[in-house]
């Protein structure tokens, strides 16, 4: 049976093979983030992070909200890790909050923290669901920033540190490690338009962020390979395609620079080992490059095993006629650049649909960086939902799934070597600065009694897990 509220072509699978069906061993998955899903902020030894601190400020987050309790998944882990199993999951991407590990970002480990991440992932392994862990999504320890933050070279040194110690205390039972998550987010949001945690806002500082936290991407993926040979190794960068919103040569150029600032300046020195010539001269009024030291970029490119791309939509682009837009903004050198709708359909965060943006990515990185494996790490949409009768008939969410899915098959036709796919998200979580007003999952969390409901995407999905493929359209 299809689903008769879905979309033409969109819909439970029907029985029999998949028409578009994945490579065997395709990787689905789901993923979430640690201060987004945890709460218990203050439990068994964790320490503030910045985000702790940021979502307890005034005026940071929307109506004050804070991740203190969020999906309350510290104390319900079982029962989600279950529901991932029910769903078919073949792996789930979690992060390991630092300031749960190791409080304060340096000296000894914290066991009770550590012990949390061994009974998740022992938990997922007793249903067969390969653990995915991310070192670092966005919750730097409060006393690293109060030293500083990423701007600080010596911030780097602390999070391979801290790397070490989660490697070794979990490395017997986790393989697959992404070090980074979306960089960009981190940098430019957290040290330069201010939206994000810690809310610093300076341009030049954000590019410092930027290099700091490659330098200890590289140096974590060294420091994990020493205590864990066989680990497969790799970084998620949020990459967005940047196209110009006329054939003019200004607004080629602007689009020219914000794919600099949002995908070359993570993707070049990773991948290549250099920063791009075009964007350090962009760059010449904000910073004279004098953080990156002699050896840096040999070390921000060690060699990786894998790929994360997170993709969500595009941005199009047009240069600027009149003054910048005022208050701080993410695009240090580049702040004169309008964002241009295109009057499509958008998610509840008003990002447009663009499922062809992510062919396009993942056939760009595979064309001009690397052969080696990529993994759409997130991809998802935000949309206002509504329980009727107990259920969530999420079709705008499973319709947006499934276009991008078929975008990535079509990477994979195309020669792409894309191996897996994580849904964002597997539950309605705190979306940072929005607090709980945007809602990601394939699963609703009612916040007032934490009960989790399935929506028609999550149902969805699991079918296309099964059957390996999506139904003809
Ligand atoms: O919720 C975030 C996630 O933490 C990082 N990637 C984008 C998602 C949606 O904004």
């Amino acid at each position: 049976m299809s689903n008769p509220a879905s979309p033409p072509g969109v819909g439970l699978l029907d029985e029999g093979p998949a028409a578009l069906t994945f490579p065997p061993g395709f990787l689905w998955g789901a993923a979430t983030a640690a201060y987004q899903i945890e709460g218990a902020v203050a439990e068994d030894g964790r320490t503030p992070s910045i985000w702790d601190t940021f979502s307890h400020t005034p005026g940071r987050t929307v109506a004050g909200h804070t991740g203190d309790v969020a999906c309350d998944h510290y104390h319900r882990m079982p029962a989600d890790v279950r529901l991932m199993a029910d769903l078919g999951l073949k792996s789930y991407r979690f992060s390991v909050s630092w300031s749960r590990v190791q409080p304060d970002g340096a000296g000894p480990a914290n066991q009770r923290g550590l012990d949390f991440y061994r009974r998740l992932v022992d938990e997922l392994r007793a249903y067969d669901i390969e653990p995915w862990l991310t070192l670092y999504h966005w919750d730097l320890p409060q006393p690293l920033e109060d030293a500083g933050g990423w701007p600080a070279r010596d911030t780097a040194g602390r999070f391979a540190d801290y790397a070490q110690l989660v490697a070794d205390a979990l490395g017997d039972r986790v393989n697959h490690f992404t070090t980074l998550n979306e960089p960009w987010c981190s940098a430019f949001l957290g040290y330069g338009s201010g939206v994000h945690a810690p809310g610093r806002t300076n341009g030049t500082d954000a590019l410092r962020a930027g290099h700091h936290l490659m330098l200890g991407h590289g140096l974590a993926v060294r420091a994990v390979r020493a205590s864990r040979p066989g680990a497969q190794l790799g970084v998620t960068v949020n990459l967005y395609p940047v196209t110009p919103a006329t054939d003019s040569p200004a607004d080629a150029d602007a689009a020219r620079r914000i794919d600099g600032l949002m995908n070359r300046f993570f993707l070049d020195p990773i991948l290549r080992g250099s920063y791009p010539t075009d964007l350090r001269a962009d760059l010449r009024g904000v910073t004279d490059f004098g953080h990156v030291r002699d050896g840096d970029l040999a070390i921000i490119s060690t060699p990786l095993d894998q790929v994360g791309v997170n993709y969500y939509t595009r941005h199009v682009v047009s240069a600027g006629t009149g003054p910048a837009e005022p208050g701080p903004s993410p695009w240090p050198g580049s702040e004169d650049v309008r964002f241009v709708s295109r009057g499509i359909p958008v998610t509840d965060m008003d990002w447009e649909v663009d499922a062809p943006g992510l062919l396009e990515t993942l056939q760009r990185v595979h064309r001009e960086y690397t052969d080696l494996p990529i993994y759409v790490t997130e991809n998802g949409a935000a949309f206002v939902d509504e329980v009727v009768d107990g259920r969530v008939d999420d079709t705008d969410r499973l319709a947006y799934f499934d276009a991008h899915l078929r975008a990535a098959h079509a990477a994979i036709d195309s020669g792409v070597p894309l191996k897996g796919y994580f849904a964002w998200s597997l539950l309605d979580n705190f979306e940072w600065a929005w607090g709980y007003t945007k809602r990601f999952g394939m699963v609703r969390v009612d916040y007032d009694d934490q009960a989790r409901i399935p929506k028609s995407s999550a149902r969805w999905y699991a079918e296309v897990i099964r059957r390996n493929g999506l139904a003809a359209q």
